[in-house]
C-alpha cells in the first residue's frame, strides 16, 4: 500500500526535514501534496530527485490525503486540522496546539505508542526538548522516579530557519558587535545577542515566571509518561548551536539507584545510543547527534550527595528526533498498527 500525503509547512526547516526524512525511510508514498502559505506558494522542493511545486494550503488540498504532516504553527493547526480530519486524513501535527487536550494522543514510539489506539484523526507530536527527555527516561520510570530536575541548552534551529541565519550573521560579525538580531523571541522588544553568548529564555514568559518551553517539558512530560503527579523542575536555555538540543538532567528516585542499572536498561533502551566512557572522554555532544534519529545518553553519574538521584547528559536533533523523524515515526507505526 501506498498513501497520499500532505506537509503543511512544507517551506519551513521542519517541514523541509519532513520531506527529506519520508525519502531517507522510502515512506510508502503515492503523491506527495506540499502545502504553505501563500507567500511561499511557487516554491520547488526536491523529493526523491523529483521537483515538487508548494501550493497554497486551503480546505481543498487536503482532498483525498490520508495522511498530513503539519509543521505550521498553532494557528495553521487549528485552522486546517479539522478541514483536513473531516476530508478523511489522519493529521500529526507538530504544532503545541492540540498536544494537552485529553482526546488527542501525544505521542513518541518509543516511549507510548499504545496511546496511537485511541485517536480521533489527530495524532499530536510533542516539544522537541521534551522528546528525547522522556525517550531517555521511560526505561527508568519504574525504578521509582519521583522527580527530573532539567536545565536544557537549545539549539537556535528550534526557533526556525531565520535564528540559524540570524546566528551565522552574528558569529561572522564577531564578538565585538552587540547588535541584536531577533533573539531570544522574534516578536518581543528585547533582543540580545545570541553570538557568544547564552539566554535564559526559550519562548515568551508565562505569569508563574516559567516559560512556555520550560512548561512544556512539565505538562507534555507527564502526559506522554502517564505520570500526572510527577515533578519536573525545568529551566530552558537558548545557547549558540545550530542543531541539537542538550539537557543536563538530575533524576531523583524513591529508592537508592546504582548507575550500572541506570546504564544497562539505557544501553538496551529503543532510540537511545548510550555514550558514556569517561575514560575515553566519549560523551554526547550536539555535533554528534545532528543529521541522526537517536537520542544519546551519557555522562551518568550518581549524585555526590544523594544516593536516590542520579545525573546524566542527554543530546539529539532537535528537528529529527524532536520533530520531522518523531512525526514520520507516528506515521510508520499507525501504519504498522492498522490504525
Ligand atoms: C525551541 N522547542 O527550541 C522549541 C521549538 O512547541 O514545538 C518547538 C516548539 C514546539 O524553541
Amino acid at each position: 500500500d501506498a498513501y497520499r500525503v500532505a506537509v503543511l509547512g512544507a517551506t519551513g526547516a521542519v517541514g523541509r526535514a519532513m520531506v527529506e526524512t519520508l525519502a531517507r525511510r522510502n515512506f510508502p508514498v503515492a503523491e506527495l501534496r506540499l502545502l504553505a502559505s501563500p507567500k511561499s506558494a511557487g516554491q520547488t522542493i526536491s523529493f526523491r530527485g523529483e521537483p515538487v511545486v508548494v501550493q497554497a494550503a486551503e480546505e481543498a488540498a487536503f482532498a483525498g490525503i490520508d495522511i498530513a504532516l503539519f509543521s505550521a504553527g498553532a494557528d495553521a493547526s487549528l485552522t486546517f486540522a479539522p478541514l483536513a480530519v473531516r476530508q478523511g486524513a489522519v493529521v500529526i501535527d507538530n504544532s503545541s496546539a492540540y498536544r494537552m487536550h485529553e482526546d488527542v494522543p501525544l505521542v513518541v514510539p518509543e516511549v507510548n505508542p499504545h496511546a496511537l489506539a485511541h485517536h480521533r484523526g489527530i495524532i499530536a507530536n510533542p516539544n522537541c526538548s521534551t522528546i528525547q527527555l522522556v525517550v531517555a527516561v521511560k526505561p527508568l520510570v519504574d525504578l521509582g522516579l519521583e522527580h527530573i530536575h532539567v536545565a536544557t541548552y537549545q539549539a537556535v534551529s528550534g526557533m526556525g530557519q531565520k535564528a540559524v541565519d540570524a546566528l551565522m550573521q552574528e558569529v561572522a560579525r564577531g564578538p565585538a558587535s552587540s547588535e541584536p538580531t531577533l533573539f531570544p523571541v522574534v516578536s518581543q522588544p528585547e533582543h540580545y545577542p545570541m553570538a557568544f553568548n547564552v539566554l535564559p529564555q526559550c519562548d515568551v514568559f508565562l505569569d508563574n515566571g516559567y516559560t512556555k518551553e520550560e512548561m512544556k517539558l512539565v505538562n507534555e512530560s507527564r502526559k506522554i509518561l502517564e505520570l500526572p503527579g510527577l515533578a519536573v523542575s525545568p529551566t530552558a536555555v537558548r545557547v549558540p548551536v545550530l542543531y541539537g538540543h542538550s539537557e543536563a538532567v538530575a533524576l531523583r528516585f524513591s529508592r537508592p539507584v546504582r548507575v550500572e542499572e541506570v546504564r544497562e536498561r539505557l544501553a538496551r533502551a529503543p532510540g537511545v545510543v548510550l555514550v558514556d566512557d569517561p575514560a575515553r572522554r566519549r560523551y554526547p555532544h550536539p555535533r554528534m547527534a545532528a543529521g541522526t534519529g537517536e537520542t544519546y545518553v551519557g555522562r551518568i553519574r550518581q549524585d555526590l550527595s544523594d544516593p536516590h538521584t542520579v545525573l546524566m547528559f542527554i543530546v539529539a536533533d532537535n528537528l529529527l528526533k524532536g520533530a520531522a523523524w518523531n512525526a514520520v515515526q507516528i506515521a510508520e507505526a499507525l501504519i504498522g498498527r492498522g490504525v
